[in-house]
């Protein structure tokens, strides 16, 4: 998968995109990461990207001129049609649904502003598929771009070491019998007693079967507790088959 991200602040990019998982995917060649300065798609001698919202009003607008060019150019150095993605805290709340499908698509081009909203009419004229990462403020969507890029990575075929399962996480196939979306259970390692606090004594068991239902109903008490939100839909005996 080839993966532009588009930024005014292009240095918060290497650092994270060169370590664990995402990183391990660029050394395999899973995936690439090509980082770009949108200032340098500025026309005007001071390199101006934004400007005072009309209607007026406090902050600034990304200005539509060098986030086209910058989008136009960038396409342009790679055969592949690109999956255009705006970070917008008035996108679509992401989710791993959305993620998975992310991880389909052969190229993906990440447009994050800081600070600022962008110019209406280039969004228009773009298309993209605009996302949030939830409902707080970030000062821009530098981060946002890159969580979505560690979440779309992570599944990429040959990305997890064989340690690890995509599959077995919370939100992915966390659909249990019931058909509910469960978080993860309670873990623990050696020692068996540290500070007074012992292993439950089911872990040390040997009994596949009770740990089994152990970590099942911990799983569905902690879901009620923590996420009552979480998607609950027990098959209901009238619907078809899945
Ligand atoms: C006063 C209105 N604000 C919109 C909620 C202005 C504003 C705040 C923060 C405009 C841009 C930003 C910067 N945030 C992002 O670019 C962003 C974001 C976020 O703030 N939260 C969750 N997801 C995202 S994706 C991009």
């Amino acid at each position: 998968m080839r993966i532009d991200l588009l930024t005014l602040f292009p240095e918060m990019f290497p650092p994270v995109l060169a370590s664990s998982i995402v990183g391990r995917a660029a050394d395999a060649g899973i995936a690439d990461y090509h980082v770009h300065d949108i200032r340098q798609y500025a026309q005007n001698k001071h390199a101006k990207v934004d400007d005072r919202p009309f209607g007026g009003g406090p902050g600034m607008v990304l200005m539509c001129q060098p986030v086209y060019d910058a989008v136009l150019s960038v396409e342009a150095l790679d055969a592949r049609p690109a999956t255009r993605i705006v970070l917008t805290p008035q996108g679509e709340p992401l989710r791993q649904k959305r993620v998975e499908w992310l991880a389909t698509q052969e190229r993906l081009l990440f447009i994050a502003g800081h600070y600022e909203g962008f110019d209406e009419r280039v969004l228009e004229e773009l298309n993209p598929l605009e996302l949030s990462i939830g409902d707080y403020v970030l000062s821009g969507g530098e981060l946002a771009a890159l969580v979505i890029v560690d979440a779309v990575v992570r599944l990429l075929p040959g990305a997890l070491g064989h340690e690890q399962s995509a599959a077995e996480d919370s939100f992915s196939t966390a659909t249990t019998k019931g058909g509910q979306t469960l978080l993860d259970c309670p873990h623990y390692t050696r020692p068996r007693e540290w500070r007074g606090r012992e292993v439950p004594e089911v872990l040390l068991s040997g009994d596949h079967a009770a740990i089994a239902a152990w970590r099942d109903e911990e799983r569905r008490k902690r879901t009620r507790e923590r996420r009552p939100d979480l998607a609950s839909h027990p098959a209901s005996p009238l619907a078809p088959p899945d």
